[in-house]
């Protein structure tokens, strides 16, 4: 088809990653409106086409997928609406809010991308079963995937709070979708309360919380980020219902009660950590790298509207957490002890300079790992047999 030139032209540029920092200062001291206009005209098409490309590399089974098409379809959609602005001057008296308008459809438009891309790989497994090569680009894909659509939504979010209408009341403070004082152990309290929620609808009961802070940095002082409050819940949200399964499965009827889930918030001089801690029994450490796989947490098959889209309860709340928390230069690691419990920890960057986005880049290095795959095993397996002995014995 004849976009395919538009496409090109735009993946041959690199997304320009933002820090925390400038999003913070943009939208503080001189907040333009055609200034973002006018980046965010071509930044936005430069990251559309490069995730756009790199859909194509992914396998022919997974790509004929009917949801695989559906999203490619909207991203194509999505990519010729932002080109409508190539030409229209910041000036142009409708230019302003007709981008705006656009950006929200947009955004609408891609909701689902979640749950449908895990539609497609429950299609692609149902039909095909479970391939290590296949399952190593699925995962090597989705990551940078889902790492686009994470930028893509923190740009349009930010434009559109910045320079929409419905300023929001509750938090005035806040520059988009940012805020500059976030208190992270407020983030915790409240992402907590949630879980929780959901967890005593499937148990009976959730187990208690308990939070403390260790000011390195500023000992006494609460410990506050520069950082995007729904970014942070989302990853302790996904956190506090995994640790609170854990428990509910491994204590559900014990006399003694639910054992309580802790919250360590720390601040030191480069990193800002949350550690969830639970006494839910562990995991084995052979098992703990499936947690993050999509192909492998993937499993058919809760409920779907008519739409073919499903309503919930995928396994990618997990990888993509750490996705969240990567984005800005941070990390999401489970320590595990087998027979004891879960410590899960965030890692965030104390300086909003330092946070800067991940983001990936469409260009042979990225095509050559399409290419490879997990490549072939080149450490000794362990043989079943012991190895006959004998003949090194000293006669
Ligand atoms: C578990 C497994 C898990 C994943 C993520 C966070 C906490 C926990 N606890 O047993």
């Amino acid at each position: 088809n004849n976009h395919l030139p538009k496409i090109e032209y735009y993946s041959r540029f690199s997304p320009s990653p933002l820090s925390i920092k400038q999003f913070l200062e943009f939208g503080r001291d001189n907040a333009c409106e055609k200034t973002s206009y006018m980046f965010l005209r071509k930044e936005l098409p430069v990251r559309l086409a490069n995730t756009m490309r790199e859909v194509n590399l992914l396998p022919d089974k997974l790509l004929s997928q009917p949801s695989v098409k559906l999203v490619q379809k909207w991203y194509l959609q999505s990519f010729l609406e932002l080109l409508e602005f190539e030409k229209r001057k910041p000036e142009d008296p409708h230019a302003l809010n007709d981008f705006l308008e656009t950006l929200i459809e947009i955004r609408n438009r891609h909701n689902d991308v979640v749950p449908t891309m895990a539609q497609g790989v429950i299609e692609y497994k149902e039909k095909f079963g479970f391939d290590p090569f296949v399952s190593s680009n699925i995962q090597y894909f989705l990551d940078r995937f889902y790492t686009n659509r994470i930028s893509f939504r923190m740009l349009i979010n930010q434009h559109t709070l910045l320079f929409g209408n419905d300023i929001n009341p509750a938090h005035p403070k806040h520059i988009g979708s940012i805020d500059p004082n976030c208190n992270v152990a407020e983030v915790v309290t409240d992402a907590y309360e949630t879980a929780k929620m959901v967890c005593e609808q499937y148990y009976q009961a959730a187990p208690e919380l308990k939070t403390e802070e260790f000011n390195a940095k500023a000992p006494q002082k609460p410990i506050q980020a520069v950082y995007v409050p729904s970014h942070l819940f989302h990853m302790l949200f996904e956190l506090f219902k995994n640790a609170m399964r854990a428990t509910n499965e491994l204590h559900e009827g014990s006399k003694e009660g639910l054992p309580l889930i802790k919250a360590k918030v720390t601040l030191g001089k480069e990193d800002l950590s949350v550690k969830i801690s639970d006494r839910g029994g562990g995991v084995a450490l052979r098992k703990i790298d499936r947690l993050f796989n999509y192909t492998y947490s993937t499993a058919p098959t809760p409920s779907m509207d008519s739409k073919r889209v499903p309503l919930a309860g995928f396994g990618h709340g997990l990888p993509i957490s750490r996705l969240y928390a990567r984005y800005f230069q941070g990390d999401l690691k489970l320590y595990s002890m087998e027979g004891v419990g879960t410590d899960a920890v965030i890692y965030l960057k104390a300086l909003s300079s330092e946070s800067f986005e991940r983001l990936p880049v469409f260009n042979k290095s990225a095509w050559r790992h399409y290419q490879g795959g997990p490549g072939a095993d080149d450490w000794s397996n362990p043989s079943k047999e012991p190895r006959d002995t004998s003949k090194y014995k000293a006669k």
